[in-house]
């Protein structure tokens, strides 16, 4: 009963499944989209029905990027006000992990956008790039963060100051997507792999998406440190004793989320 006019959400087979739908300006990423986008994507990770979630675009875009005309009058002071990246970071609190299933133009807030999510699936036709630096800005929604700890400094250096992009197998190859498959296998690839992260555990899985993403901003030690405590924490969840006892019992587990 949401009453979305930019996106399409559904959930089937415990997968939550997000289409950016303006397809007339390739999924540029106006004020209202991303609204609608952070507010379902709230709603899935409270949601128990929900164990992951999709972010997918059209096969000619998956997001060209921040809604150009949108912005292009602003003043900094209405920017500032404004605070459209507020939203953007409410991304960052989600627990359940999230697929960009990209095919098309991912370009500027679109990459980001991808980049935000946890695993990307793409199809042959990607393409990643951040061209903020040809309409005289800089990445805002982690480009130049994102993309650095993917692909290492002078790739990233490469695309900000010239906002030349990268096709789908460049990005494979330097560790910026999963995998890479025909567009028209792209959803299925996609729903695959939702699945697969469905079926497991849903605490463990939740903590593991955390620990990771506290690998990019910690020490090793404090890192370390981290996911100690976190997996000794697991040991109370009854999800480990089913995993770890149907293991012995040479059994299938049967996850409860408890
Ligand atoms: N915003 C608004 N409209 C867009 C955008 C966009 N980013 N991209 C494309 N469109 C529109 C076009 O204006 C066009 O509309 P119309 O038919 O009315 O003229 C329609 O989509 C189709 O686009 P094209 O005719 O240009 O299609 P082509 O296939 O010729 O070209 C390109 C495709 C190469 C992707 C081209 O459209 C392009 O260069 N787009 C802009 C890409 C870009 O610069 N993106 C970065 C934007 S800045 C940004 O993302 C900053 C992020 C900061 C964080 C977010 C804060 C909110």
């Amino acid at each position: 009963n949401r009453n979305d006019r930019y996106i399409v959400a559904s959930i089937r087979e415990n997968v939550g499944w997000i289409r950016l739908n303006r397809p007339e300006v390739l999924n540029a990423l106006n004020l209202q989209l991303i609204s609608e986008l952070v507010a379902v994507l709230t709603e899935m990770d409270r949601d128990e029905n929900v164990r992951c979630m999709v972010i997918t675009g059209n096969e000619k875009a998956f997001a060209a990027g921040a809604d150009i005309p949108e912005m292009a009058e602003a003043s900094s002071v209405e920017m500032l006000i404004q605070d459209q990246l507020a939203e953007w970071d409410r991304l960052r609190k989600l627990t359940k992990p999230l697929i960009a299933a990209v095919s098309g133009y991912a370009l500027g807030g679109g990459c980001e956008l991808a980049m935000a999510c946890d695993l990307i699936v793409a199809s042959e036709t990607a393409v990643f790039g951040q061209p903020e630096i040809l309409l005289g800005v800089i990445p805002g929604a982690g480009g130049t963060q994102r993309l650095t700890r993917a692909v290492g400094k002078v790739r990233a250096m490469e695309m900000v100051l010239t906002g030349r992009s990268m096709t789908a197998r460049e990005a494979l190859q330097v560790g910026l997507i999963n995998r890479v498959v025909p567009p028209e296998l792209l959803e299925a690839e996609a729903m695959n792999l939702a699945k697969k992260i469905a079926q497991q555990p849903p605490v463990a899985v939740r903590l593991a998406k955390q620990a990771v993403l506290k690998a990019m901003d910690m020490t090793l030690e404090n890192g370390l440190d981290y996911e100690q405590k976190l997996f000794y924490f697991l040991f109370s969840t009854e999800d480990q004793k089913e995993g770890m006892r149907a293991f012995v019992e040479k059994r299938k587990p049967r996850f409860q989320g408890k």
